[in-house]
């Protein structure tokens, strides 16, 4: 048997098949998912520091409705015009693609300073 042979058969080959898996973990795992929490009338965390391509989601954890509202419109997301509404429990997920500080808002709640900061590194 070559060498050749034994290392493209076997155990050889799933090595090298493992191998290749685990340089292009790096590239699928680029992207992360964050949580933030509303309850007590406040986001929690209130200010999250992510990369672009993640994801974050909004969880309704209280027992009153809330509307998300973006300051900058070119975010693409949820604005003053066009919020999104939480029911009770509603969850509700953001990709940025965007850099930037991106300050949020629940419209509702603003007398009682209900807002939040996503911002988004390369
Ligand atoms: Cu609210």
């Amino acid at each position: 048997m070559s060498i050749l042979n034994s290392a493209v058969s076997g155990r050889g080959f799933n090595t090298l098949v493992f191998c290749l898996y685990m340089l292009s973990i790096p590239v699928n795992a680029s992207s992360a998912e964050y949580k933030v929490s509303m309850q007590g009338w406040e986001f929690d965390p209130a200010s999250l520091m992510i990369k672009t391509g993640d994801t974050v989601i909004w969880i309704n954890n209280d027992d009153t409705r809330h509307k998300l509202s973006f300051e900058d419109s070119s975010l693409g997301g949820p604005t003053r015009e066009n919020a999104h509404k939480f029911n009770i429990g509603e969850n509700f997920s953001f990709r940025f693609t965007k850099v930037g500080e991106f300050k949020y808002t629940c419209i509702t709640h603003e007398g009682q300073d209900m807002s939040g900061i996503v911002i988004v590194k390369d």
